[in-house]
């Protein structure tokens, strides 16, 4: 039988094993470049199967929140190389994933300070986190103004210069944020995107950002390098689609033929209930549209997993188990898990921002036998 810890593949890359590192967002990156503190964290976790890394700007437009990183300026690379290769010399894989906040950001962290762009001028009942006297504090967004037709293939431009950028900087790959209530996910949903263009109104129109975004990277750096992470009924950020089932199959489909290392989908609510009674959904029928489609890749779930939850799963079929806020405490998770270790727990007052505690100085097994 398949376990966990076996090694396991997804497209081009060969992992050590079936657990996953969750992008998680940390806010440890001044001007958007990842401090040497960046590289000691996910070297740390590198006995992951696949490092994702935290969400990365793929322009200052696509940012959202205080001192997050970008992949837009040779300094940020620069900064993702020194990443790269403290993972790879530590004997891990890492992926980038690649973000643009489109209405979920303010007009402080834009350029010019002007209005954040989205599918349509709705604002989100949402808040971003920004950083007043030292300290982070939550903050309403900003209201947007809708994107110009003719703007969008710049902005498709972008996350393909991203990608070639994440190769440069030493990345084994990079994961397209598709979810959670950001740009890709607001032309999905009819809760944000209300556009009369080809970009909107009819499922086709809704879906055709995110895959001219996959096909655009794929084109530059190949199916096989290229992950997509979706959150079909995620109320994050304000995220409403009135009929998520068929919206998410086309999706699918039209993902099916590019041969995806991997396909990442939240179940439920974004950190918090796995199932919504008000929002259901059928993953598994998702899965089986996207291999019915031919699809390839690896099929990574992810949600509030534990080991448990983790081994059903995998004999249920997924291939890959993402860990979000396990990753934040437990530098050695896949020790621990294989062990039966107990965990860590993560300090919530310091998930966003400051420095290496809550950070880096989370013991693994072999710092408490020491100590
Ligand atoms: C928590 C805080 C800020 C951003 C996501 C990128 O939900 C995020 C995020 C999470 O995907």
């Amino acid at each position: 039988m398949t376990t966990l810890f076996d090694p396991s593949t997804a497209g081009d890359l060969q992992l050590a094993n079936r657990i996953v590192m969750a992008p998680l967002t940390r806010n440890r990156s001044p001007d958007a470049v990842p401090p040497e503190l960046v590289a000691t964290y996910y070297a740390q976790r590198a006995s992951a199967g696949l490092l994702i890394t935290e969400a990365t700007a793929i322009t200052q437009q696509g940012q959202g929140y205080a001192d997050v990183p970008g992949l837009y300026a040779p300094a940020q690379i620069a900064g993702w190389k020194r990443v790269t290769e403290a993972v790879h010399a530590a004997g891990g894989r890492i992926v980038v994933q690649l973000w643009h906040v489109g209405r979920i950001s303010h007009t402080d962290l834009q350029p010019g300070n002007a209005a954040p762009v989205a599918p349509s001028a709705i604002p989100a009942k949402a808040k971003t986190v920004l950083f007043r006297d030292g300290k982070a504090v939550f903050i309403e967004t900003s209201a947007p103004r809708a994107l110009e037709t003719a703007e969008i293939p710049g902005i498709v431009d972008d996350y393909r210069r991203a990608a070639v950028a994440a190769i440069e900087a030493g990345f084994d790959g990079v994961e397209i944020h598709g979810a959670n209530g950001y740009l890709i996910d607001q032309f999905l949903k009819t809760g944000s995107n209300q556009r009369t263009d080809m970009y909107g109104g009819s499922i086709e129109n809704r879906a055709r950002f995110l895959l001219e975004v996959t096909q655009a990277i794929v084109g530059a750096i190949g199916g096989g390098r290229t992950g997509i992470r979706l959150s079909p009924v995620t109320p994050a950020n304000d995220a409403a689609e009135e009929d998520p089932a068929p919206l998410f199959a086309h999706v699918a489909r039209g993902l099916a033929p590019l041969g995806l290392a991997y396909v990442h989908v939240i179940e439920g609510s974004t950190g918090g209930p796995r199932v919504l009674p008000e929002r259901p959904f059928d993953y598994a029928a998702l899965k089986a549209a996207y291999r019915a489609a031919g699809g390839r890749g690896a099929w990574m779930v992810n949600n509030g997993y534990d080991k448990a939850m983790a081994e059903q799963a995998v004999a249920d079929g997924a291939d890959l188990v993402a860990f979000g806020r396990p990753y934040i405490a437990n530098p050695d998770l896949v020790r621990r898990l294989r062990e039966n270790a107990p965990l860590n727990t993560p300090d919530r007052a310091t998930f966003y921002g400051g420095g290496a505690a809550g950070y880096t100085d989370y013991p693994s097994l072999e710092d408490a036998a020491a100590a």
